[in-house]
């Protein structure tokens, strides 16, 4: 499959090339699949008030059964790479017990991505967990290790001829942040710091244990984990406090994480696990950007008067290339930017900020060789429900019908391309500009 561009371009200024980038969308099983697995977050979205607009991800995008539609508007994007999720409770719905038709299923999508000439990225664990795991513990259980590795192992049997690229888990610190420290995801535990710690030391134990058996079943698969990196910046730039709340934030959130996954050596305030012997874990560097922290505290939070997106984030694109110079330095090799996009329901600022974050990549010098966009369609937005609009194509809910929003068009412009022509920039980025 070739990335080279369709048409040949002229890249006068405002425009810029991207060579050598393959350029994608992403999704994630839960937040677009629909349906009724029974997961951690169709029990934890059934109980009234804790997601914001009421919404389950039973609904979703309802892609189960619209697979074949949605591989068709891919198509017509022309994009040539999808990550997409495994829903874990869909293949293995008790534990030990694997459900053939969900296996073909998968089996199925993921041979028509590939006639349709495009590469899946498949993500083994994105915040999604089955009732069975959860009840008993989910991550903090003594056998999640060997639970997670299990289903690993049989993903491989069953859909690792078809898959040459893995997402082993995606954003481990948000996920433990979210449901052990805020509280707001499940299983709900509120400022439980040792807590929190656990949970990503043993997703980062099982990250390295997936990137071994992964290897050791396909020794060209190209493997990482879909890290979520922030800029974090001190509120008032010479207050000690605030400065050493970026610090400390910066390493208890993702620093000393990153270290743990990616070379197996695992720094305070982690223990470094038995049978994890340090080294290279590895074939790319993940990373899922979205904005800057403003911190004085142990809080998040948002500096005054900066362009923010429909969330209340600040739009930061220069922090992309920032936090993936971070990755760099300290571990070298190819990077896929496996996330990046923003909510934007009118649609009248997704076009600007994914051409500042594509001009902010092709001006650093740095490996990037993919770029993912968050999302191809709307989706679940776990605690924010159905109202964060993050898609290329808009969905409407209750019809499920899909239509491509203007920044779809730019997008599919720049992939036709290779990068931003001055016609694609006059036409879909010119007129816009961020809220504040
Ligand atoms: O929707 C999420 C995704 O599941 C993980 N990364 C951030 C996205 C936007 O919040």
């Amino acid at each position: 499959m070739s990335d080279a561009p369709s048409r040949p371009s002229s890249f006068a200024e405002p425009g810029f090339a991207l060579p050598g980038l393959g350029l994608g969308v992403a999704t994630a099983a839960t937040q677009i699949e629909g349906g009724n697995a029974d997961t951690n977050w169709h029990r934890w979205a059934a109980k009234p008030g804790r997601i914001a607009d009421g919404s389950t991800p039973a609904r979703a995008a309802d892609h189960w059964e619209r697979v074949g539609q949605d591989i068709a508007l891919l198509g017509e994007l022309g994009v040539k790479h999808y990550r997409m999720g495994l829903e874990w409770a869909r293949l293995e719905p008790r534990p030990g017990e694997f459900d053939t038709a969900a296996v073909a299923h998968y089996r199925d999508e993921l041979t028509r991505l590939r006639q349709a000439g495009i590469r899946p990225l498949v993500t083994l664990h994105h915040f999604n967990n089955p009732w069975w795991f959860e009840r008993v513990g989910g991550w903090e259980s003594p056998s999640a290790l060997p639970t997670f590795a299990r289903y690993v192992t049989r993903v491989l049997e069953e859909l690792g001829d078809l898959v040459d690229d893995w997402v082993t888990i995606n954003e481990p610190n948000v996920y433990a942040t979210k449901g052990w420290l805020d509280g707001q995801w499940p299983p709900g535990v509120t400022n439980s710091f040792g807590r929190t710690l656990t949970v990503m030391q043993v997703m980062a134990t099982a990250h390295v244990q997936t990137y071994q058996a992964i290897h050791a079943a396909f020794p060209q698969a190209q493997v990482g984990v879909a890290n979520h990196l922030r800029v974090f910046a001190p509120q008032k730039r010479w207050n000690p406090v605030h400065q050493l709340s970026a610090t400390s934030g910066r390493y208890l959130f993702q620093a000393a994480l990153t270290r743990a996954f990616s070379q197996g050596r695992f720094l305070a305030p982690f223990v470094q696990p038995k049978g994890v012997e340090p080294g290279r874990y590895y074939d790319f560097q993940g990373i899922n950007y979205y904005t800057r922290s403003s911190v004085k505290g142990l809080a998040d939070g948002v500096a005054s008067h900066v362009p923010v997106n429909d969330l209340g984030w600040e739009i930061y694109p220069q922090g992309l290339v920032e936090v993936a110079r971070w990755t760099h330095q300290h571990y070298p090799g190819p990077i896929w930017i496996t996330e990046n996009g923003t909510a934007d329901a009118a649609d009248r600022f997704r076009s600007r900020f994914l051409y500042d974050h594509l001009r902010a990549i092709a001006g650093s010098g740095l490996p990037i060789e993919r770029f993912y966009h968050w999302c191809f369609t709307d989706n679940f937005e776990w605690a924010e429900g159905e109202e964060p609009r993050f898609g290329l194509v808009a969905l409407d809910y209750l019809t499920q019908q899909r239509t491509v929003r203007d920044s779809g068009r730019f997008y599919a412009d720049v992939i036709a391309h290779g990068g931003v022509t001055a016609q694609a920039h006059a036409r879909w980025v010119a007129g816009q500009a961020y809220p504040r």
